[in-house]
């Protein structure tokens, strides 16, 4: 409401500056001084660059300052660290060159107005600015670019052997997750065997996959290596977990993967944010339909032996839908078409 209100009272301010502007030159007019070929406009243009400079850049400071929280999480991950600080380098120095790129424009634009017997100077070129202003900016990109790419290449490195593996399945419109059971390997999947009971399309009669549990909630261990394998049934959705500094598209025919060492606990970071109610998320950053924002898994970071209890106190989803490799059995193509090639008729066997 606060804000409607101040963006009509702009509207107006905008308005009445316009009717006052009008009325002044109308008056100019009436009194013969249109002769003038700029009149009072050029100086109240000038004018208004260097209001909207000053306005701009206290608005700018003042909304950074106070919104701060609400734009940066604390960190929770390893390399959450290392991208933090790329980012804050980055920030650092764009903001720096924006600042006084555009305190210069709109500064001489108003220094520099038409005035009557002021001439331009002119200036062909020099080639010692012309040098400083290429060379500067080629180097401060080269660094940022470079140390974004060994950043990169770092966090995106192959995951320890010990790390723990998660299977994160983007669907429209919600997250699931897998885990690989007590031998430690996720079942192979495979489009085709998506149903309404297996909507992740796992090989169910693969022996890695009779022990794979599909969690409500995603627990990790906090201190342990993770491993993100991660895929998507229908379109492009991202998997995006702002505490961790992680983010990895979710692309269907195409498995992803992302892996990271988590620091806080849940409960860590309850007390750290002065939250008792504080939940990790992991949401959606690729716009995939109407309902993408509904697209919110909770994520619990457990103390190691917490995890351990909650892993082992998991069924599998096999001994959950007990009769799913039967039904399968009976209704798979395969059957079928043998079943239908036996009465005679022309059955394709390729599904
Ligand atoms: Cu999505």
């Amino acid at each position: 409401m606060m804000n409607i209100v101040i963006l009509l009272a702009a509207v107006l301010i905008v308005a009445i500056l316009v009717t006052i502007f009008r009325a002044h030159t109308l008056v100019q007019v009436v009194r013969g001084k249109e002769g003038d070929p700029m009149g009072t406009s050029n100086k109240v243009n000038g004018a208004l660059f260097m209001v909207f400079l000053i306005l701009g850049t206290v608005a700018f400071f003042v909304y950074s300052y106070t919104e701060f929280d609400r734009y940066t999480v604390p960190v929770a991950s390893e390399h959450g660290e290392v991208t933090f600080k790329l980012f804050w380098i980055t920030t650092a120095i764009t903001t720096a060159v924006f600042i006084i790129t555009n305190a210069v424009l709109f500064y001489f634009a108003w220094r520099y107005r038409y005035k009557e017997g002021q001439k331009a100077h002119f200036y062909s070129h020099n080639n010692t600015l012309e040098m400083i202003w290429t060379f500067i900016p080629a180097v401060v990109l080269t660094g940022l670019v470079l140390s974004g790419l060994f950043a990169w290449q770092d966090i995106t490195s192959k995951a320890p052997a010990n790390a723990e593996v998660i299977e994160i399945f983007g669907y429209q419109y919600a997250w699931a997750s897998r885990y690989p059971g007590p031998d430690g390997k996720l079942g192979p999947s495979d489009y085709k065997l998506i149903d309404s009971d297996n909507r992740l399309g796992v090989d169910f009669s693969n022996p890695n996959a009779k022990d794979d549990f599909i969690p409500r909630e995603i627990h990790i261990p906090k201190g342990e290596p993770v491993l993100l394998k991660i895929r998507a049934r229908d379109v492009i959705h991202s998997v995006y977990m702002p505490h961790f500094r992680l983010q990895m598209n979710a692309v269907p025919g195409l498995p992803t993967q992302f892996w990271f060492i988590p620091t806080k606990s849940t409960a860590d970071m309850a007390a750290e944010t002065g939250n008792p109610d504080f939940q990790y998320e992991l949401v959606c950053n690729k716009i995939c339909g109407k309902a993408h924002f509904s697209m919110r898994a909770i994520v619990v970071v457990d103390e190691k032996e917490d995890y351990e209890k909650w892993k082992a106190e998991q069924k599998s989803w096999l001994s959950k839908n007990p009769d799913y490799l039967a039904n399968i059995e009976a209704t798979s193509p395969v059957q079928v078409a043998v079943e239908e090639k036996v009465s005679g008729e022309e059955v394709n066997t390729s599904l």
